[in-house]
């Protein structure tokens, strides 16, 4: 049975003061914050996959200085600014496409930060030296049937991340079945629910001038094209098995 409020308010200030001349450390607060936790491990922070290949690996497309500065130090400093952020803001999520799906009620530093954290994990991934020069299996049927033949998927990819006005990414996703093409301004992506381009992403191109100033300058078109050599299809598949 429940205490009057003030009752229990004594109580505690009671026994607060004996565990002080007492000069133990007492729990006051009771327990009932753990429930939550019972089920899901709630993240409060994420950590920076390895590379997976060296820095030159993805040369002549990608040249070694370019790929060290971008992991090193551009995601890394996502990474570390968004756990700063959710460190401020007490925010604990499920995962990071939790984080993204719920983008709308956390701050401009935590959408930034956490979006740029997620497109990056995404596009290390999505390349490997050599890459494997075409999709197949399901994902060529996908592509062939949403946008008729994979020509017409690379010249539509290619023009949505070269139409990206200033910083942002080119897209790839899946969205009910279907496949979409489109682009996402700075680090925004497909899976924030203020994003006016929705979907699953499958494969994504970093647009931002430090993914390829270094060697292409303002050359966007020809680092995009190249980007196409080191395309790792076998893990733009995977991702859609992983919907479906
Ligand atoms: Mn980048």
């Amino acid at each position: 049975m429940e205490k009057p409020n003030t009752t229990r308010r004594n109580f505690l200030l009671t026994t607060v003061k004996a565990g002080l001349v007492a000069g133990i450390g007492l729990p006051v607060v009771s327990c009932s914050q753990t429930k939550k936790t019972e089920e899901k491990v709630m993240l409060k922070s994420f950590s920076q996959a390895p590379l997976g290949y060296a820095y030159n690996a993805l040369e002549p497309v990608i040249d070694a200085m370019t790929m060290e500065i971008h992991y090193s130090r551009h995601h890394a400093a996502y990474v570390n600014n968004l756990n700063k952020a959710m460190e401020a803001e007490n925010i604990e999520t499920e995962s990071l496409e939790s984080l993204m799906g719920n983008i709308s009620t956390y701050s401009t530093a935590v959408r930034n930060n956490g979006g740029g954290h997620y497109n990056h994990d995404l596009f290390w991934k999505i390349m490997s030296p050599g890459g494997s020069s075409m999709p197949t299996g399901a994902l060529l049927d996908a592509i062939n049937a949403s946008f008729d033949s994979y020509d017409n998927f690379k010249e539509q990819f290619s023009n949505a991340a070269l139409t990206r006005f200033g910083s942002g990414w080119g897209w790839l996703v899946e969205n009910n079945g279907k496949l979409l093409i489109g682009s996402t301004p700075n680090q925004d992506n497909p899976l924030m629910d203020l994003s006016d381009f929705k979907g699953n992403p499958l494969l994504g191109i970093d647009v931002w001038e430090h993914a390829y100033y270094l060697k292409y300058q303002n050359r966007r078109g020809d680092y995009i094209n190249a980007f196409f050599d080191i395309i790792n299809w076998d893990q733009v598949s995977a991702r859609l098995n992983a919907i479906s």
